[in-house]
C-alpha cells in the first residue's frame, strides 16, 4: 500500500508521506470545536495557523455531521463556508470543502477549493456527482449509510472491513458511471459514521485491505468517540472529553500512515504533522536498508 503515499491525484502536490488535512469547522455544533470558528476572519486565521503548523491542506465544513445532528439550510451553509474558502485560498492554502450539497461544492470550487470532501460520497444530493464530474477536482467517497440523525441505528455488519470496502467500491462505480474520473477518487472508511467503536478499531486495524481498490485512502479519526471510550476516566467511566483526545489522535495518525494512508484529517495539527514525519523516516530507514 506504500505507493498510495505518492499522490496519484492529478493537480495535487506529492508529499512522499501521509498528508495532513487540518480541519476548520465553521459550525456552532460540531462535536469537538463547534462555535470556535463561526466568525469567518477567525476561521481563516485558524486555517492559516494550521498550515503554518504543518497542515498540507485545510478542510472547510459548514455543517456538523456529529451523530444526531440536524441539517442546516443550503443558504446558511454557503454563508458559512464561502468566505472562509476564499480567505484561505487567498492566503495560499490548499483547500478542500466538506459538504454533502452540490451547490456548496460547486460554489466552493469556483472560490478556489481543490477537493470535494462529501461524507456521503455523492449519495445525499443527486446533483453532487455531476458537479464532481464537471469540476474535475478530486472527490472523496466516504463510507456512508445515512444521515447523521439516523446513522447510529445503521451500524450493523457481519464482516465490517469487507462490507465497508465493498460498499465504497459500489459507490465508486456509481460516481465513475456519473462521469467522475476514476483517477480523481479518494476513498475513506468513514470512522464513526454508522460504526460502533469496535467497528472503528476493526477498520483501523485493516487499512491495508483497502489497497485492492487502488485509490488513495483518507483517514479521519480525530477526537472521535472510539478514542473517548478508550481513554475513559478509570473511576467515573466518563468518556475522555473530545479536546483531550489529541495525543491518541496523533498515535492513530502514525499508525494509519504506516498502513499507507494518503492523508489523515485532524483538528490539532502539530502532533500529527510530527507523527507522519516520524513514520516516513522509519519507512525510509527500513526501505533504505533493504
Ligand atoms: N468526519 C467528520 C467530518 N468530515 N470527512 C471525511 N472525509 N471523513 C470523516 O471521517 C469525516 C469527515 C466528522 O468529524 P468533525 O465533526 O470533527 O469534523
Amino acid at each position: 500500500m506504500s505507493s498510495t503515499y505518492k499522490s496519484p491525484l492529478p493537480g495535487l502536490p506529492e508529499w512522499h508521506r501521509s498528508g495532513v488535512m487540518g480541519i476548520v469547522n465553521v459550525t456552532p455544533d460540531s462535536f469537538s470545536d463547534g462555535g470556535l470558528w463561526l466568525d469567518p476572519d477567525r476561521a481563516v486565521a485558524h486555517g492559516l495557523d494550521l498550515v503554518r503548523q504543518g497542515a498540507d491542506l485545510v478542510d472547510v465544513g459548514g455543517e456538523s455531521t456529529r451523530p444526531g445532528a440536524v441539517r442546516v439550510t443550503r443558504e446558511e451553509e454557503l454563508r458559512r463556508v464561502l468566505p472562509v474558502v476564499r480567505g484561505l485560498v487567498e492566503g495560499g492554502a490548499l483547500v478542500s470543502v466538506d459538504t454533502m450539497r452540490a451547490a456548496v461544492a460547486e460554489a466552493a470550487v469556483e472560490a478556489g477549493a481543490r477537493i470535494i470532501n462529501d461524507v456521503s460520497g455523492g449519495r445525499a444530493d443527486p446533483d453532487m456527482v455531476g458537479v464532481a464530474a464537471r469540476t474535475g477536482v478530486p472527490f472523496v467517497v466516504m463510507h456512508w449509510r445515512g444521515q447523521s440523525a439516523a446513522m447510529d441505528g445503521l451500524a450493523s455488519y457481519g464482516d465490517v472491513v469487507g462490507e465497508v470496502i465493498e460498499e465504497v467500491e459500489r459507490q465508486m462505480d456509481a460516481v465513475v458511471s456519473g462521469g467522475v474520473d476514476p483517477a480523481q477518487v479518494i476513498v475513506d472508511p468513514g470512522l464513526g459514521f454508522a460504526k460502533t467503536r469496535e467497528d472503528d478499531w476493526a477498520l483501523l486495524a485493516r487499512l491495508d485491505a483497502w489497497s485492492g481498490l487502488g485509490r488513495p485512502v483518507l483517514v479521519a479519526a480525530s477526537r472521535k468517540r472510539f478514542l473517548g471510550t478508550l481513554l475513559a476516566d478509570p473511576v467515573t467511566g466518563d468518556p475522555r472529553p473530545a479536546r483531550a483526545r489529541d495525543a491518541a489522535t496523533a498515535a492513530v495518525s502514525a499508525l494509519a500512515a504506516a498502513q499507507g494512508a494518503w492523508a489523515v484529517r485532524v483538528h490539532e495539527v502539530p502532533a500529527t504533522a510530527d507523527a507522519v514525519r516520524v513514520e516516513a523516516a522509519l519507512r525510509a530507514a527500513r526501505d533504505g536498508g533493504k
